[in-house]
């Protein structure tokens, strides 16, 4: 196990506000003496006493004029300690004249105190978190955050309760997911974390009172949409308020929310994967079909007889979390059957062809990408294991999992990343011919999840510090999260390339093999202009969360602020774009030019993906720990079962 020294450069304090500088030894004084009681009833006083006061403050002030070259040097002490390496900074006491500086010092004034974002009451944790927030200065981009989720919301509300989607500017609904309107399903969690409990009341109400009519009336669903968003959706709200252990405190919020009972989301979603459990069932192999006529609870193939493999191999975190709530094992059996029989298939440098058949359980095609179709099959490996491996046996039960994980990024690391030219962009390509083909530098937006998931492959979801001061990273982990970084600084640049700060659905990379002429994003100012390429065809904008997922968990792990920066700029870029001013926000037909040609869709992942991490980007990071939560490929936490990173260190002792 190798493990990098940290440096004084890794760690990084990052608050720059002036209203915290230090102050002079003379102002802490004047300010002191002159204190608002003092100023008011100066009026009052008699010359008498304000000369003893000015007497007291030039007593102090030669005191501690006196002392000050012992403060300085005693304050300054600062000791080097090496503990595997790293290095730590320690400031010492500093005897009776800091003391009296203490004395003398006045708190720092804070920012003024804004109002929460929900009408939900707040316990002294809340508090506590959101006064951190305003430490960080990041409450008021919360604030903008929930304010553009109350939008998306109230849009939908208006025009659309109760159908899958908005179509923000006809203001109608679309049952574009099958009719279990799941806007309101994956938003609930959101509204949740962003304590607007009236929102968390109306969406819980219609779970409880509507869903269970339109489970059973409604007809075909796609597996893996249904599980992720729907699924997801409910088991995600139980856990968060409070369902699981009766508190909702244990994720950093302390809110209590109204709605219904938490018991009712459970209920629902034990409903709806009862009547999923047929894609498995119906199968003749470990390798479920697609789609699920829920009120038949049958199930049958897509047209062409495949199924995806990200589809397929993106089901385990829910219904494995669902087993464990529901104390019935066959849920996650069936899930984690696919996971199981996908290890026995061979694989090229552990990448999988983005097609499967559920007849012949094999993969079908050559195709190869980390982009639609395949993207959470890999996000998945890693989170699954994270999710379960402290949940017994030491984790060896999953420990294959861990293993395809690393495999696979070093099948990525060694066919699928290149750089661009002339600015070098580190980019994600694709093998459309399989193993033998040639290279395509061709990166779908939703590649971009990768940078937030190889940065919690390699840490755990711990910081980057700690990770490296508790020995958990090896040299590959290391290796992985500066890939992380790259890769997050191509998916930002993808969106700050175009002339409207929002990226293309799909970005082709300049290289030595591959150009083509006149496709710029338009934004003049990028140095990156030459290195992307968007084709015609690619410059839609349908409000996707992957780069913004990826910021949040960078930002967690390696505190890095200029993620807060790029996550802030585009948000501003989906502000200005994309909302509609009679409620919700739309998607785009092409972000290069302005404005920008509008699409009638706002897809529910806006509000429960891309606004949540937002939310969480710009907040604090005690809320939903990542070593303690680990969100679905639909942005829904869902808890990490029994001892997480312990089991780690338990591992790498019983290994070394
Ligand atoms: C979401 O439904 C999920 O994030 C899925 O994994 C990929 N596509 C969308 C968001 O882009």
């Amino acid at each position: 196990m190798a493990v990098l020294p940290i440096t004084s450069h890794d760690v990084q304090s990052h608050y720059d506000n002036a209203k915290f500088r230090r102050r002079s030894v003379f102002k802490v004084i004047t300010q002191a003496v002159l204190t608002s009681n003092v100023r008011r009833n100066c009026g009052s006083c008699g010359v008498g006493k304000l000369l003893a006061l000015l007497m007291i403050a030039g007593l102090a002030f030669l005191t501690v004029a006196h002392t000050n070259s012992g403060i300085s040097a005693a304050s300054e002490i600062v000791q080097h300690v090496n503990v595997r390496g790293e290095e730590k900074v320690i400031t010492e006491g500093h005897g009776n004249a800091e003391l009296l500086k203490r004395f003398w010092r006045k708190p720092p004034r804070l920012p003024p105190r804004l109002p929460p974002h929900g009408k939900a009451g707040n316990n002294s944790l809340a508090a506590e978190t959101h006064n951190q927030q305003h430490i960080l200065g990041s409450t008021v981009r919360q604030s903008k955050v929930a304010e553009a989720f109350r939008h998306a919301w109230t849009g939908y509300k208006n025009y659309a309760m109760g159908s899958d989607e908005l179509m923000p500017l006809s203001k109608r609904g679309v049952d574009g997911l099958g009719g279990l309107g799941a806007t309101i399903v994956d938003s609930l969690d959101t509204a949740m974390i962003m304590g607007l409990n009236d929102i968390v009341q109306e969406a819980g109400y219609w779970i409880e009172k509507k869903l269970p009519e339109r489970l059973n009336e409604k007809g075909q669903v796609n597996l893996f949409e249904t599980t992720i968003r729907v699924l997801g959706g409910l088991l995600s709200a139980y856990c968060l308020s409070g369902g699981e252990n009766g508190t909702t405190g244990d994720w950093g919020s302390g809110t209590t929310f109204d709605g219904p009972n938490p018991a009712i989301y459970l209920e629902r979603a034990q409903d709806l994967a009862d009547r999923l459990m047929s894609a498995f069932t119906s199968s003749p192999t470990p390798i479920p079909f697609s789609d699920v006529i829920l009120r038949e609870r049958s199930a049958h193939p897509a047209p062409d007889g495949l199924s995806s493999t990200s589809e397929v191999s993106s089901l385990q975190l829910e219904f494995w979390y669902l087993s464990k709530l529901s104390g019935n094992p066959k849920y996650g059996d069936a899930a984690m059957h696919v996971l199981e029989h996908l290890k026995t298939l061979p694989k090229f440098k552990g990448l999988v062809p983005i097609y499967i058949s559920p007849h012949s359980g094999h993969f079908s095609g050559q195709n190869i990408r980390l982009g639609s179709r395949g993207d959470s099959y890999y996000e998945y490996l890693v989170k699954v294991w994270l999710q379960q491996r402290g949940a017994g046996h030491g984790g060896s039960n999953v420990s294959y999992l861990r293993e395809m994980y690393d495999e696979a990024i070093r099948g990525v690391k060694n066919r699928l990343i290149q750089k661009s030219i002339p600015k070098g962009l580190v980019f994600v390509g694709e093998l459309p011919s399989g193993e033998d083909g040639s290279f395509y530098p061709k990166m779908d937006h939703l590649v971009c999840f990768l940078p937030g998931t190889l940065a919690l492959g390699a840490t755990r979801g711990l910081t980057k510090q700690r990770a490296m001061e508790e020995g958990l990273m090896t040299i590959e982990d290391i290796e992985n999260l500066k890939l992380a970084e790259d890769i997050m600084k191509t998916c930002y640049e993808m969106y700050a390339v175009t002339t409207t700060g929002l990226a293309p659905e799909i970005a082709h990379f300049h290289t030595q093999e591959f150009y083509e002429d006149g496709l710029q994003g338009g934004n003049k100012s990028s140095e990156f202009l030459d290195d992307i390429i968007i084709r015609y065809a690619d410059r839609h904008n349908l409000l996707r969360p992957e780069t913004v997922e990826s910021l949040f968990v960078l930002h967690r792990i390696t505190q890095d602020p200029k993620y807060l920066e790029w996550g802030w700029q585009i948000f501003q870029a989906f502000e200005s774009r994309t909302k509609v001013d009679s409620g919700g926000y739309s998607s785009l037909n092409d972000v290069t030019v302005l404005p920008p040609p509008r699409r009638d869709k706002m897809e529910t992942f806006f509000l429960g993906e891309t606004l949540k991490y937002l939310y969480l980007l710009f907040g604090d990071s005690n809320v939903l720990p990542l070593d303690r939560f680990v969100f679905n490929t639909e942005a829904h936490p869902l808890p990490i079962i029994g001892k997480g990173v312990e089991n780690d260190h338990t591992s790498q002792t019983q290994a070394s």
